[in-house]
């Protein structure tokens, strides 16, 4: 098998020139990739993702890990973490382990309409497209069912606009679906945002699982193990619950695969490699994809082997 199948991280891809990138890899690799398409978004484009596993899925005994990218449409740089994970265990297949002892489902562009529009139209958008006659878009972030609108807002020209009740986005439910799907087998789930560096865990409110203690030391493991991969001058990522180390936030995606009983359920804040304190931290340094795709799963590395013997 030669190396064809694998995607430079030298740029950032739209969104098409991924999903082409998925077609390939499910051709190329029949015995271990499936193509599933998710459903549909507000515009009607699917949410496909990638099953990988050398048994078809169909052994029930193996942990899943679940890893998304690009909730957010401006967090651009989060889509090297997906790509790059794929390319580590279907290209390069170093890690025997991880292919074989675990099932993986991948989905590297979560809000399709979204991010399609951050390339044409506004690099900084966040959320869904949904109309709105004043305002656009969902932070699908906080249309979740789990504590649903308690921090996060009413109004539809806020970022962090929640919707018009739980799971009103096709998008969201897309996920949620998945996380139901596989609710019991789903040990590692890793919701890939930007930026600032950071191991998130719920709840949003500030309330703490009953595994909270487990979900500290394993956010721990997997902050570690990035930390030591990392650029000497980004900082070391902060490990902690997301409204005690970050800031409030209800409906969010990990609050939601605790909720259905996932134990280890994080948000990932990639670093911002460009700038810091604005805006401007979502835009990507080419010279820096790759290496985010690297040091970031080395996390997932120590996350998913965790998972795996415990
Ligand atoms: N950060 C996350 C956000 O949605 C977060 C933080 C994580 C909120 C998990 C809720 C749940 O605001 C970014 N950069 O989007
Ligand atoms: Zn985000």
């Amino acid at each position: 098998r030669s190396n064809k199948a694998a995607l430079p991280l030298k740029r950032v891809y739209r969104w098409q020139e991924v999903e082409n990138h998925m077609v390939q890899l499910a051709q190329t690799y029949p015995d271990k990739v499936t193509l599933v398409n998710g459903g549909p978004t507000y515009e009607g484009r699917p949410v496909n993702y990638l099953r990988v596993s050398t048994t078809n899925f169909q052994d029930l005994s193996k942990p899943v890990v679940f890893i998304m990218s690009l909730l957010h449409s401006r967090e651009w740089i989060t889509q090297a973490a997906t790509l790059y994970a794929l390319d580590q265990l279907l290209v390069n297949n170093t890690e025997s382990d991880l292919i074989n002892d675990i099932d993986w489902i991948i989905m590297p562009t979560a809000n399709p309409d979204g991010y399609i529009f951050s390339h044409d139209s506004d690099r900084f958008w966040r959320k869904n497209r949904k109309y709105g006659r004043r305002c656009m878009g969902v932070d699908l972030n906080r249309n979740y069912d789990i504590n649903w609108g308690t921090e996060s807002s009413d109004s539809p020209c806020y970022e962090d606009y929640h919707g018009t009740e739980p799971f009103s986005e096709p998008e969201s439910v897309v996920t949620k679906k998945i996380l139901e799907e596989h609710q019991d087998r789903i040990q590692l789930f890793l919701d890939i945002h930007s930026y600032g560096s950071y191991v998130l865990y719920g709840y949003g409110n500030g309330e703490l699982p009953p595994n909270g203690e487990a979900l500290s030391s394993v956010g721990v493991l997997i902050g570690d193990a990035i930390d030591a991969a990392k650029l000497t001058n980004n900082p070391n990522y902060t490990v902690g619950n997301l409204a005690q180390t970050l800031y409030p936030a209800s409906g969010g995606s990990q609050d939601y695969a605790l909720s259905v009983g996932v134990p280890y359920s994080y948000c990932l804040e990639l670093p911002a490699f460009r700038g810091s304190a604005s805006i401007t931290g979502f835009l990507v340094d080419p010279e820096f994809i790759e290496q985010a795709g690297y040091e970031t799963w080395e996390g997932i590395k120590a996350g998913a082997r965790y998972a795996l013997n415990n």
